[in-house]
């Protein structure tokens, strides 16, 4: 199989071949299955929490959640992007049940964490492993490494503003031209956090349209949800980590019909 001549060649095409082989053993495109019912939703994602709590469990690095042997599990690589205080460590704890920063402090360094959801794909159940990469502003400035360790490999961007910024909506599409390499081809999606802070939101629906229209890309609309961090978070944060997922399934499909 060649890489069409026009496509410059692309680093993770490698990556998704193997992922896909992962799964089939032969490469496929395979189509996402239609909404599956909620019951069974739930009942895998069950397999996530503390049993007896809606507290999600934390996996050690060479644990995961018990779900068949037979559902394969697929590493994706996330990397958090924005402006300091966008709220890109808010989003990656609200995407893995951790308490959210109440404050602002500035993220030290590289924080990683992982996250695993239990999708179906056709009839296959499938698990998906979400390794998200946050970095502080100030350490991104200060050290000329961190920038490309977050990129490299990296499978989507979640390109992180507030909705009650709004020089930080104005910059938008200077940021997303930003986001990634071209070849890395990496799924671009928008978070835009403090959304139901509907006094202090600067940002309309017809500007989020705007943005999906012309830039071709997702936008999250993101909120604090009251009191769900201690009630049923895992039900609040299930859409966006389904739509997550989505995006990356779907990105590697498109990534196989240009390799095949
Ligand atoms: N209520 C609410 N607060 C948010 C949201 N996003 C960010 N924040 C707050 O904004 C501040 C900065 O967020 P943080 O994630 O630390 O920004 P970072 O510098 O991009 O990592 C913190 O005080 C958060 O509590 C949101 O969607 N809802
Ligand atoms: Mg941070």
């Amino acid at each position: 199989m060649k890489l069409a001549s026009h496509i410059p060649p692309v680093g993770d095409v490698a990556q998704v071949v193997e992922r896909s082989l992962s799964i089939s053993g032969k490469l496929h495109c395979e189509s996402m299955a239609p909404e599956w019912s909620i019951a069974e939703s739930k009942t895998y994602q069950q397999k996530l929490l503390i049993p007896g709590t809606n507290k999600r469990k934390f996996f050690g690095l060479l644990e995961k959640p018990n779900l068949p042997p037979s559902a394969p599990s697929v590493s994706y690589k996330i990397f958090m992007f924005g402006k300091a205080g966008s709220g890109k460590t808010w989003t990656m704890n609200r995407l893995s049940g951790q308490d959210v920063p109440w404050q602002h402090t500035e993220t030290l360094g590289i924080q990683c964490c992982t996250v695993y959801w239990p999708m179906k794909i056709g009839n296959r159940l499938i698990l998906f492993r979400l390794e998200i990469w946050d970095a502080g502003d100030n350490s991104v400035k200060r050290y000329n490494h961190v920038l490309p360790a977050c990129r490299e490999g990296v499978d989507a961007v979640l390109v992180c503003v507030s909705a009650s910024d709004r020089e930080g909506w104005t910059d938008l599409p200077r940021l997303l031209t930003s986001a990634a390499q071209p070849t890395d081809r990496a799924a671009i999606i928008v978070v835009a956090t403090r959304w139901n802070n509907v006094g202090y939101r600067e940002v309309t629906e017809n500007e989020v349209e705007t943005i999906e229209n012309t830039h071709g890309v997702p936008v999250i609309r993101l909120d604090s949800g009251g009191d769900e961090q201690h009630t049923d978070e895992l039900t609040h944060t299930a859409p966006v980590l389904n739509f997550i997922c989505k995006r990356l399934w779907q990105r590697d499909q498109e990534l196989l019909s240009i390799k095949q």
